[in-house]
């Protein structure tokens, strides 16, 4: 084995040249809209002296969103998270519940917080959704309901879940944290299944910096969501329901307000960088990008790629290469749900059922984008990677030679 560098990899910053950029490239750098409107939002507010508790805003935002997606009611919540244990207890989900493996925790968490116990469906390879024919043959006669995720802002096969939800009278609630402005060229996220859960986490394409909603057409289910994200208040000495606090802010719904209003250009600029990277990562050995049915409408908020096989690196050597430059991309959803707590423990074999989720986790590996992010940036995060993947088996080697991986050991900047 040689310990010479070649030229190429002599100048990665993982062997000790400076890094491609001077500050960290994060991943879901916050979207913030027009800032003089934000402010004046926020003055008026204070002025108002109404902060939180159902607040002109957070009214203003549910209508908005509900016009958006078409919904006739929306409950603005405090976070995704909340958002989705709070519907799955107004719709009385129980026993077990089919979610994908591959998604972010807080999908499964949302159910084992209420002890309902979440059975872990595969996933379609091609596009990362939940699997329907997964779905089906996980049914058993506990499972009371389906949680599909529009994953990066794509739609599930709403129709297949709809089909078999009817079929075994099961209920159907989608994660659509990542689908706000997304959906089939005839219909957005918002009124598919019982009701649909987005996220306004300031990672999001809209966010409210932490915020959540619950959309639906059904106006019992609504009322009861409603009561329950405020104690189960029915009046103000009367309670009618286990609720939480599941309630949002004003300065939140503010946000929620001004980044809503510059959705469209938030995704014009993401797409830009999307088909951008689209065209540079075609000629990169080794690593493919999750390309979007250009037939839906998505918001582009996710740069999704997997290093395959014959990148003659590993997606994790990859990824240490990438932190060194300040190329900060992440690894969502690895290493899937079942594999972390307590469900590793609850379901050690789960993962035999689950080949392409494993797959696709120990290969996906998210770019950077947003409107922090310009042609040029994408350009040059393109060129690393095609300087590593170019010689991916020879760095590799090197990288071998110099221990552990190292990107694991920060949890956060
Ligand atoms: N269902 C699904 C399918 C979801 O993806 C999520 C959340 C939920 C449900 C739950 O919704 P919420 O309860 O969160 O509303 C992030 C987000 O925190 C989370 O909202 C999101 N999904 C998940 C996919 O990504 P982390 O652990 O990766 O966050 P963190 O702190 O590492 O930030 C991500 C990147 O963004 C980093 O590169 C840093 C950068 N960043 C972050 C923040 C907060 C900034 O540049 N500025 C910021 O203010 O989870």
């Amino acid at each position: 084995m040689s310990n010479v560098i070649t030229p190429p990899a002599a100048e990665l910053a993982i062997f000790g040249g400076s890094p491609a950029f001077a500050e960290p490239l994060h991943v879901g750098r916050p979207n913030v809209g027009n800032r003089a409107r934000l402010l004046g939002r926020i003055n008026d507010i204070l002025d108002r002296r109404w902060l939180t508790n159902n607040g002109h805003y957070v009214q203003e935002l549910e209508r908005r969103i509900a016009d958006k997606v078409g919904a006739a009611h929306c409950i603005a919540t405090c976070n995704g998270a909340v958002a989705l244990e709070i519907a799955i207890r107004a719709l009385e989900l129980k026993g077990e519940v089919i979610v994908p493996s591959f998604t972010f925790i807080a999908t499964a968490h949302a159910l084992q917080w209420q002890e309902i116990t979440p059975v872990f469906a595969d996933i379609d390879p091609r596009t990362h959704l939940i699997s329907p024919a997964s779905v089906e043959r996980l049914i058993t006669p506990r499972t009371t309901g389906i949680i599909g995720v529009h994953l990066w802002g794509q739609p599930c096969d709403v129709e297949a879940l709809g089909s078999i939800a009817r079929r075994h009278r099961l209920k159907v609630l989608f994660d659509a944290a990542h689908a706000f402005g997304c959906g089939t060229a005839d219909q957005l996220a918002g009124t598919w299944g019982a009701a649909e859960v987005f996220s306004f986490h300031a990672t999001k394409l809209v966010n409210s910096l932490e915020g959540g909603a619950i959309v639906t057409n059904d106006g019992a289910l609504a009322a009861k969501a409603r009561l329950m994200k405020n104690f189960g208040f029915l009046g103000y000495d009367d309670v009618g329901y286990v609720g939480t606090n599941g309630k949002m802010n004003e300065f939140s719904a503010a946000m929620g307000l001004t980044t809503m209003e510059s959705m469209d250009e938030f995704i014009a600029h993401n797409q830009r960088n999307y088909y951008q990277y689209r065209d540079e990562i075609a000629a990169i050995p080794g690593l493919r990008l999750l390309e979007y049915n250009e037939s839906h409408r998505l918001n582009y908020q996710y740069v999704v790629t997997e290093v395959d096989e014959t990148a003659g690196i590993s997606r994790d050597r990859l990824l240490d290469v990438l932190w060194a430059e300040n190329i900060l991309a992440r690894r969502y959803f690895y290493p899937g749900c079942h594999r972390m707590q307590p469900y590793r423990a609850y379901f050690p074999n789960a993962g035999l059922l689950l080949e392409q989720t494993e797959r696709v986790a120990s290969r996906v590996l998210i770019l950077p984008t947003g409107q922090t992010m310009e042609s040029g940036d994408v350009s040059r995060v393109c060129g690393v990677l095609r300087r590593v993947l170019e010689s991916g088996s020879d760095i590799s080697r090197r990288l071998e030679q110099q221990g552990p991986g190292r990107h694991r050991d920060v949890f956060s900047q």
